[in-house]
């Protein structure tokens, strides 16, 4: 399939080096299973699942055919003031895999408009129990929440959002990367004590002005950073305590990433809000969710206004698009039938000690992992933390092996279904990769 000069030009591509890759394009145009096809026919192995999406592998014959038989059914109905089955039996569904509590879903159509949806959530709601001065958001370094405005303002990654200007008002923890953690397995012991940091924000703030505080579990885009042993512990009891509400954002570590049905489960602590994506629908048709518990919903719900008046003034024309919801909840039968949940826990322990494996290759500075989750921190050149990334992945495409490669770290993150075989494969390719 020929793409032109000219065709490559008109598309501006999405967190892409556009005139490195125009230069020497990597086309994927096929997927099945584990394995893509690329343009000459290469097969290369899937190491990222998509991206973070295709826990299922591709070509999931049960999801093709949801969506297939959706199409004939119901296309498209119009998603504000009037409903179709399959958004309210895949809201109940999302309800079983949501810590205990957390039972009302609002439909998104991506990670960064669930992430949006939760924050206006968490504002409005505050204005709703006659408490509007609570607003500031807490976010933390390193985090990633998408790229919408909201998203970007508690976000701690400072390429996605120095360029941009003025924010929204937030303020944020510091991260939990701890040089004496390098190269722990799961999660660190030491750290747990960071979460203290919140009192100070809230000594400096006061929590009368704090609406959210908002953290993935596990960051995944910063490198896969497993959370300290009490850390989250210890945010959900400060937050409790001063009355702030806890988002975690789920997106990449929801519905099986980790083993469990998300990170809330897998360590034990639950948020007033969720916000999930990616997984969900196996990556095929786009589609994101804020979960929120009932107290919240009630909260809006508990007006004196006409009936006939919407109690939240927000929504997307794709909110719950009924080819979605017929994805997801095909997605959602995969995962339950095939014990997709077990297998990731199955398998984890290979992949982390095969991943640890890589410690004494040159340029290694930290392995990091969790469930079928790797991050590897590569040393930088001198002002150039990007670099060695970039030509490690790009040596690992030549070599027949898609990876992520992000601020100074590759990510791993195999199909929930990956072989021993294919661990052992991707994980000899990096370390000769890493040698060259
Ligand atoms: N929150 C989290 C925690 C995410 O990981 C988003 C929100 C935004 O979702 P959307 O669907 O708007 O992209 C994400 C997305 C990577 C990578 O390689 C991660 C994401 C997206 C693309 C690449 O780390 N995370
Ligand atoms: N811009 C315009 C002019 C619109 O009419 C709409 C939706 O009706 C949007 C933006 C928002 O689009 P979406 O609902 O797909 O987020």
């Amino acid at each position: 399939m020929e793409v032109t000069q000219a065709q490559l030009d008109a598309h501006w591509m999405p967190f892409t080096a556009n005139r490195q890759f125009k230069k020497d394009p990597r086309m994927i145009c096929e997927a099945d299973g584990r394995y893509y096809k690329d343009a000459d026919g290469r097969k290369v192995f899937d190491g990222l699942s998509g991206l973070w999406t295709c826990g299922l592998g591709h070509n999931v014959a049960n999801i093709n055919e949801a969506i297939t038989s959706q199409l004939s059914t119901l296309d498209m109905s119009p998603s504000f003031q009037f409903g179709h089955p399959k958004s309210f039996q895949l809201a109940e569904r999302i309800t079983d895999f949501s810590p205990e509590g957390l039972n009302r879903v609002f439909f998104t159509c991506s990670g960064s408009e669930a992430v949006e949806t939760a924050l206006k959530i968490a504002r409005a709601y505050w204005r709703k129990k006659n408490m509007p001065s609570k607003s500031i958001l807490i976010g933390r370094v390193k985090g990633y929440h998408g790229v919408n405005f909201g998203g970007i303002s508690v976000g701690g990654i400072g390429a996605n959002r120095a360029i941009f200007g003025e924010t929204l008002t937030v303020d944020h923890l510091r991260h939990t990367v701890l040089e004496g953690n390098a190269f722990k397995r799961g999660q660190p012991e030491e750290g747990g004590d960071l979460a203290e940091e919140l009192l100070e924000l809230i000594g400096l703030h006061d929590a009368s002005n704090i609406a959210a505080v908002i953290v993935e579990p596990m960051p995944g885009s910063a490198g896969v950073i497993p959370p300290p042993v009490g850390y989250l512990n210890r945010l959900r009891d400060i937050c409790t305590e001063h009355n702030i509400l806890l988002i975690f954002d789920e997106v990449i570590c929801g519905f099986g990433r980790l083993g469990a049905k998300s990170g809330a489960d897998a360590f034990g602590v639950t948020p007033d809000i969720m916000t999930i994506a990616k997984q969900l629908t196996n990556g095929v048709i786009p589609m994101g969710a804020a979960i929120v518990r009932q107290e919240i919903y009630d909260a809006f719900m508990d007006t004196d206004a006409p009936e006939y008046m919407l109690e939240f003034p927000h929504g997307y024309t794709y909110s719950a698009h009924p080819v979605a919801c017929a994805a997801a909840l095909a997605t959602l039968d995969v995962l339950e039938d095939e014990d997709m949940l077990g297998r990731v826990r199955n398998i984890s322990p290979y992949f982390e000690s095969l991943l640890h494996g890589l410690q004494n290759c040159p340029h290694v500075t930290d392995i990091r992992n969790y469930g079928l989750a790797g991050g590897i921190s590569l040393e930088h050149y001198p002002g150039e933390p990007a670099r060695r990334p970039f030509e490690v992945a790009m040596k690992m495409w030549e070599k027949g092996f898609y990876v992520r490669y992000g601020a100074d770290t590759i990510q791993l993150a195999p199909a929930f279904t990956v072989e021993e075989p294919e661990i052992d494969d991707l994980v000899n390719a990096l370390a000769d990769c890493l040698s060259r």
